[in-house]
Formats: structure tokens, C-alpha cells, sequence
């Protein structure tokens, strides 16, 4: 399955080089798209200068920073172009750990999308303060009500979907500019009826470089999660009738 993990990155210069590696070695057919939105820390040209293993590192750089949602946008459509089977979604910064890579991928052979989960038994967060576990949890439980989805980790950063399945969660206009892209690429994937499942992973802090997370980032998310639920209450068949649902195969 050729197989491309897109990273964004903004100011991730200390960390990328080892992400690079530790995919790189993973598997010949998995190759990586780094998404720069021009970091003033020099991010693209560390990438640039890291060997591209004939043709394995690529790099989209863009004009300025637009957000994660534009960025995976950009990152996702290039993908779809250039004809890979899998795409996998990842930080930059090693929270995700690499070397579940292969295991995400191994769902797919019964799942649209894998997500990689801090929320299930065998999952975990470490070295996350207090506060920060609190934000996650009170994010997470507040998504799951307001969408009413079964994924226990509704924000993860770090997930794999079949060619088909992203063609059909891209299908719709994305409007999200921050991290609610994560939630709102799941809610898509769980209306249009794709086989969601989750497999087990241990997130850990960045231990490099600064977070990017701020309170408008989180503002939008809650505001956005509402929306799509009103909207989806006054048009119930925005995503298909149950039947269609049930025809979706990706
Ligand atoms: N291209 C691009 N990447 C971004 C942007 N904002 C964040 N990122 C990347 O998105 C990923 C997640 O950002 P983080 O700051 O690690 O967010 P987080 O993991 O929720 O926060 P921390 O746990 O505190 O690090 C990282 O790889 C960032 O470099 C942006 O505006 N443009
Ligand atoms: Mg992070």
C-alpha cells in the first residue's frame, strides 16, 4: 500500500529531522509530505537539505502561516493527486510516536480510517500537566455529546484513511482554520457512514520546540462543533439518506 504521512510544521526546525528518520525507516513504500507554512525558524530549509531517499521527502511550503486546516487541506489534495493508497496525518513535533505507524495501517485492512488514540484501553498521554489532561478530556467529552459520535479520541492529530475515504471526506468545502480540522474530518468520516476504529497509542509531550495551541484555536473549535450540529438538525440529509449511507464502501 503506498502510503504518504502528511506533517505540518510551524517552527518544528529542532524536532523534524528525527521525525524524518524515524518514518523514513519504518517501511520503503511510506513516504512523507512536510506542510510549511514559510516558518521563520528555517523549518523547509532543514527539510530541504535532509536526503529525500529518491523522492520519499517531499515539502510544500506556502506563503505564510494560515492555520492547520488550510495546511492539511493543501497537504491532503496533494496526496489525493499524486495517486497514494493511504494517507496518514501526523504532528510534527513527536507527540505521535512513529512507530505506530504500522499499526494504523494495519486497521485500514478493515477500516476506512484508523485513528491513532489516546482514549482507549492501551492508550495514554504522558508527561501532559494537569491542566492540559483536563482541557483534552472536558474537549473530548464536550464533542462527543454535542456530535454524538462513539470515537472516544475526537481530536487526535494523528490518523490514517484510505484513498477512498479521504476522497469523500474532502468531497465537502472544509472551513476550519485551526485544530477543529481533526474534529471535523471524524464527523465527516462517521455521517458519510466510514468504518471508524481506533487503535492504541501513547502521546507524549513535546519535549522540543513551542505549542501552537491557543484559546482562539479552542474558541473556534466549540463554536464550530455547535454549528455543524445546528446545521445538521435543520437538514438532517446534508450527509445522504440513511440508504446512501448504507452504499458507501471507500
Ligand atoms: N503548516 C502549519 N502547521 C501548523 C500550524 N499550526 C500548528 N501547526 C503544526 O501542527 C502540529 C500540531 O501543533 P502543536 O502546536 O504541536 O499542537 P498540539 O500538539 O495541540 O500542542 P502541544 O501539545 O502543546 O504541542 C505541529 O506539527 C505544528 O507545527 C500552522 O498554522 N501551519
Ligand atoms: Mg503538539
Amino acid at each position: 500500500m503506498r502510503t504518504v504521512v502528511v506533517v505540518p510544521t510551524y517552527n518544528e526546525a529542532d524536532g523534524i529531522v528525527a521525525l524524518l528518520d524515524r518514518v523514513l525507516r519504518l517501511a520503503a513504500d511510506v513516504d512523507v509530505l512536510v506542510v510549511d507554512d514559510s516558518s521563520p525558524d528555517g523549518t523547509a530549509a532543514v527539510v530541504g537539505a535532509h536526503p529525500d531517499h529518491g523522492g520519499r521527502v517531499q515539502l510544500l511550503v506556502r506563503p505564510g502561516r494560515q492555520g492547520l486546516g488550510p495546511a492539511y487541506r493543501a497537504g491532503f489534495a496533494w496526496a489525493l493527486d499524486a495517486g497514494y493508497d493511504a494517507v496518514v496525518q501526523m504532528d510534527a513535533d513527536l507527540s505521535h510516536p512513529p512507530e505506530r505507524l504500522p499499526a494504523l495501517l494495519a486497521a485500514l485492512e478493515h477500516a476506512d480510517v484508523a485513528i491513532g488514540s489516546r482514549y482507549v484501553r492501551g492508550g495514554g498521554v504522558r508527561d501532559w500537566p494537569l491542566t492540559r489532561r483536563a482541557i483534552s478530556r472536558a474537549g473530548n467529552l464536550f464533542v462527543r455529546m454535542v456530535l454524538g459520535t462513539t470515537v472516544n479520541d475526537t481530536t487526535s492529530g494523528f490518523k490514517a484513511f484510505r484513498r477512498g475515504a479521504l476522497l469523500r471526506v474532502m468531497s465537502a468545502r472544509s472551513e476550519s482554520n485551526g485544530y477543529c480540522f481533526q474534529i471535523e474530518t471524524l464527523w465527516r468520516a462517521d455521517r458519510i457512514g466510514l468504518h471508524v476504529t481506533e487503535v492504541p497509542i501513547t502521546f507524549t509531550d513535546r519535549t522540543l520546540g513551542e505549542s501552537k495551541m491557543s484559546a482562539t484555536i479552542v474558541g473556534e473549535a466549540m463554536l464550530r462543533v455547535l454549528t455543524w450540529r445546528w446545521r445538521e438538525l435543520l437538514e438532517p440529509t446534508v450527509f445522504g439518506t440513511p440508504e446512501d449511507r448504507h452504499r458507501v464502501g471507500a
